[in-house]
């Protein structure tokens, strides 16, 4: 029968005999003897010694003793006081005097000295050692940001009549035409000033208009009269434009200043001693007696008698001037050079002298 007693072990059959588990020891197996394994009683870098079931010592660093090397000999010899707090041994513990802004057992805690809220009117509070500092926002000045800045002690105004100090604040009065809290702002002067598509240029209070070509005036609203300087020649008329002008000519001129001589009665076309009469686009010819057409070369045809009847077929001009016979007389169509032939259809052609050419003969 097994012997119940045996703790950590087991029993070989003689009775009040345990055979006990590694490390186990006593006569039933009861006593740790590797308490300093499972246990780890010695403090402060002590070393643990099994000195029998159930049983240790501690072998102590150099300024612990105790037990369990749990008592500092010299609590303050390793400086446990933070931020230079003054360390005081009572018994076996210590004690840490801080310097002022530091708190806890160690000295090991900053003061927030901000806590109080101490910065007004909306500064910004920053926590020092012993101490805040308050950044104020701008218009207030003090440690605590409860003084009113004189913001117009450092000349905010840039282009200004005056500076105002306010209660948290200032106020410039610009000059014309400067905006802007500190006047620094051009206003733009150019809202709807230049005319006739001109560019505007923003100055100081002020504006200049750069013109269109033909266009002057402070806004530009005036159209230049370029008729002013009289630039049409030989009593042309002037029509004024943008930037230019038209010179409407009197007849016998043309070009743009109607500069240009157009007298089509020079060389004279008219014959038989006639004289020409220059229009604008055409002349006419004053024929003498006896002559008639365009350019008076046709012999006019004096009727003998009334009713003076008259035939006419494109080439030839015929009239029964007599009752012996029909006097046909040539027709100018085809001019000096050419010979007029009637198609008797209402038409006609021109034969054309050698050298001389196109529809009437006229061209050489
Ligand atoms: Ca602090
Ligand atoms: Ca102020
Ligand atoms: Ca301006
Ligand atoms: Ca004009």
């Amino acid at each position: 029968m097994p012997y119940p007693g045996c703790k950590h072990g087991y029993c070989n059959g003689s009775p009040w005999q345990c055979i006990c588990d590694i490390n186990w020891g006593g006569i039933l197996c009861d006593g740790d003897l590797n308490f300093c394994g499972t246990h780890e009683p010695c403090q402060n870098g002590g070393t643990c010694v099994n000195a029998a079931p159930d049983n240790y010592t501690c072998r102590c660093a150099e300024g612990f003793s105790g037990t369990n090397c749990d008592i500092v000999d010299n609590p303050c010899a390793a400086s446990p006081c933070l931020n230079q707090g003054t360390c005081s041994e009572i018994n076996s513990t210590f004690t840490c005097t801080c310097l002022p802004g530091w708190t806890g057992n160690k000295c090991q805690t900053n003061i927030n000295e901000c806590e109080s809220d101490p910065c007004q009117n909306g500064g910004t509070c920053l926590d020092l050692v012993n101490g805040y500092r308050c950044l104020c926002d701008p218009g207030w000045q003090g440690n605590q940001c409860q003084f009113d800045a004189d913001e117009c002690s450092v000349n905010p105004c840039v282009n200004a009549i005056s500076c105002r100090n306010l209660v948290g604040d200032y106020q410039c009065t610009c000059l014309p035409g400067w905006d802007g809290k500190n006047c620094d702002q051009n206003l733009n002067d150019c809202l709807g000033q230049c005319l006739n598509g001109a560019t505007c240029i923003d100055l100081v209070n002020d504006y200049h208009c750069a013109c269109l070509p033909g266009f002057t005036g402070r806004e530009c609203q005036t159209n230049i009269n370029e008729c002013a300087s009289n630039p049409c020649l030989n009593g042309g008329e002037c029509v004024d434009l943008v930037a230019d002008y038209r010179c409407i000519c009197p007849v016998g001129y043309k070009g743009y200043r109607c500069e240009v001589d157009d007298d089509l009665c020079y060389p004279n076309p008219c014959h038989n001693g006639a004289s020409c009469i220059n229009m604008q686009f055409d002349y006419t010819c004053l024929c003498p007696p006896g002559f008639q057409g365009k350019n008076c070369s046709l012999p006019k045809i004096q009727c003998q008698r009334p009713p003076c009847e008259t035939h006419r077929d494109r080439c030839a001009t015929a009239a029964p001037n007599s009752s012996l016979g029909v006097r046909h007389v040539s027709s100018s169509l085809c001019g000096d050079h050419g010979k007029c032939i009637d198609d008797h259809m209402g038409g006609f052609s021109c034969i054309c002298d050698p050298g001389y050419t196109g529809r009437y003969c006229h061209e050489s």
